[in-house]
Parts: C-alpha cells; structure tokens; sequence
C-alpha cells in the first residue's frame, strides 16, 4: 500500500534508464528546480525549451547549473508549446512537462490534430494526494482539463485514472464516485451518474476497479462517517480514487486538501501518448518534483508507447 509520494521512488526500476523530460517555457523558477533536481537523481534527462536569457538568468540566481542540458531558444511561451509537444509527438522526449505558461494553452496545442499527443481515447487530468489524516495514498480525477465531463467522459476519465492506479500496482482500486449525498437523487445528475457507474462495475462494464457510488466526500473517506450512516459499501471509509462530478468540485477539493489541510500532491495528465507534467504555477517545486517522479513511473510502465493519432 502506497502511503507517502516518497514511495514511488521505489517504483522506479533498480537499473531506471532516466527518459527524456522536455520543459516547455523553462523560464519558471519552481520548475526549473524541480527539473533539475529530478535530473541530479537520475530520475530524468531535461530538454529546457524557452526564453534562454530569462532561463539562464533564473539558473544563476537559483544557483543551478543547467549548462549541460539541452537548451532549445523560443522567444514566447507559445512557441515553447508547440516545439516541445512536437518533439514529445515526433519521438524526441518521453515524457512533457508545462513551465510558465497557461494550462489551457498548453492543453490546447496537446491536443492539436497535426502534431499533438492524442490517442483516439480521451485525455484526463490525474491528481495524487499524500493527506496526513488519511491512511494511504488517494487520487483525485478530473480537477483540470474535462470542464464538465457526462457520463461517456466520466467512463473514459475514471477507465485512464484506474489504469494509472493499476501501473502503480493497486491491483483493484476502490473508486468512490462523489455526489452532494450518497443515495440517489433524481434531480442531481452527479449521483444518477455515480450510480449508473457503480452499475456498470458490477456488471463488469468498467473493469480493475471497485466502483460505488453516490458517495458524499464524508463517507467516501470516513469508515465512521459511513457506519453513522448505516453505508454498507466496499469502498466507503477506503477510497482509493475520487471521481468528481466537475471541474469546480475537483479543482475546490484540489486547492483546499493543498492549501487548507497541507497536502502533498502529485499530478498529470494521462490517457495521452505520453505522460504531461501538469501542475498549477501556484504548486510548490515539492509537488512538481513529485509530479515529474509519477510521470517518469508511468512512462517506464508504457515501453511501447502509444502512437499519436
Ligand atoms: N480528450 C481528448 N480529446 C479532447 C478532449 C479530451 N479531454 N477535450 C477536447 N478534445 C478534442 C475534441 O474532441 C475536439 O476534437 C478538439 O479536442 C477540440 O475540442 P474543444 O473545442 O471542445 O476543446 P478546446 O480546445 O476548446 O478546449 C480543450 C481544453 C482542454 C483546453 C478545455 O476543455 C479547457 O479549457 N479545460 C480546462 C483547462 C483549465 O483551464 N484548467 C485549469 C484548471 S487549473
């Protein structure tokens, strides 16, 4: 059971040949850090691609030797996009991590028909939480990129997040689907989703996963919460994956388990040709130096990579 994001160092292979990590608007101090650092231990190889006076100033005052690094020159963020996700496209890097630009931007040139990162399945944003009050590790899907996803890209976001739990070698995760209240209500169509998606689980429509739902956020992650409310439930009380209903829901339960409870976070996109380091430019360098070790694990356990579409 994974209870630290420490832990996904060990998931690294003994002889882990680091891949190539393309930076794309290198010029961001928490990035650049975090890149590398990632680099010092062998975790990845840093492609810097962006602003080289801004980067190479920022290196100086940060004290970071990135001199041996590859360095690509692009005069604005948006450029830096397009030549790192072409590079990622073309075969150049494994794995594509946002710098100082706007996530939207970044998302956009990602799924550019030409020379993005798409696969025919749908791309979802995947946040790994390390909470001191909870017993283990417990992922959050989608706070990032699906705005306000129905039931066809709540199937394809919780299939992505459940092959990713699956990579890290939880077997069967527990996958509690939120709503306002955990019994179903005809004029809430969060919980009439959740219980379609429970349903589907159990006839074996979604598979590799434990799926209930409705579950409000207290029962989802409180055995006593859920024995309170007489909740008979395989998952509730031992989540291991949160489906949100929206974008707002996942984004508010983000910051807050960030901000208010001190929470590390681990976070990327998946379901795309590669892994994406995504994280918000308000993450600490931590969160993004843990968001690069969980890309560089999920990229060693997709050796045949996905052809772009
Ligand atoms: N997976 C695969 N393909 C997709 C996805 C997806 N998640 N989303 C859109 N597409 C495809 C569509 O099928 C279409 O072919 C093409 O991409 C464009 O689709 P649009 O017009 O619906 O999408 P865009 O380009 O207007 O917007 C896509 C974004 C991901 C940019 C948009 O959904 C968005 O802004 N998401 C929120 C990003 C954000 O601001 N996050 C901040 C929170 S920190």
């Amino acid at each position: 059971m994974l209870t630290k994001l420490s832990q996904l160092q060990d998931l690294l292979d003994r002889d882990h040949k680091p891949g190539k990590l393309v930076l794309a608007a290198s010029e961001d101090a928490h990035s650049l850090n975090a890149v590398v650092n990632a680099a010092k231990q062998k975790i990845i190889r840093p492609i810097l691609v962006g602003d080289r006076e801004k980067t190479f100033g920022m290196a100086e005052i940060l004290n970071l030797d990135i001199s041996k690094y590859e360095f690509i020159e692009c005069s604005n963020p948006l450029d830096s996009i397009t030549t790192s996700v072409k590079m990622v496209h073309d075969g150049g890097a494994d794995v594509l991590m946002k710098g100082k630009v706007g996530t939207s931007d970044m998302l956009k040139c990602v799924l550019n028909k030409d020379y993005g990162l798409r696969t025919g399945n749908l791309l979802s944003h995947f946040a790994y939480f390390e909470v001191e009050t909870y017993h283990k590790l417990i992922a959050v899907t989608d706070v990032a990129m699906n705005i306000a996803p129905n039931l066809t890209e709540k199937i394809g976001i919780l299939n992505n997040a459940v092959k990713t739990l699956n990579n890290l070698g939880i077997e069967k995760p527990k996958v509690a689907v939120l709503g306002a209240v955990e019994k179903v209500n005809t004029d809430m169509n969060a919980t009439l989703d959740a219980a379609l998606l429970s349903k589907m689980n159990q006839r074996d429509q979604i598979l590799n996963c434990i799926v209930d739902g409705p579950l409000a956020f207290d029962n989802a992650i409180s055995f006593e919460s859920a024995r309170h409310k007489e909740i008979k439930s395989e998952v509730a009380g031992d989540t291991d994956l949160l489906l949100m209903p929206d974008i707002e829901v996942g984004n508010v339960l983000y910051k807050t388990l960030v901000f208010f409870a001190r929470a590390k976070v681990a976070s990327m996109i998946v379901g795309a040709s590669a892994p994406i380091v995504l994280t918000s430019r308000s993450d600490s360098e931590q969160a993004k130096f843990d968001s690069i070790l969980l890309a560089a694990v999920a990229a060693k356990d997709e050796p045949k990579r996905r052809k772009p579409v």
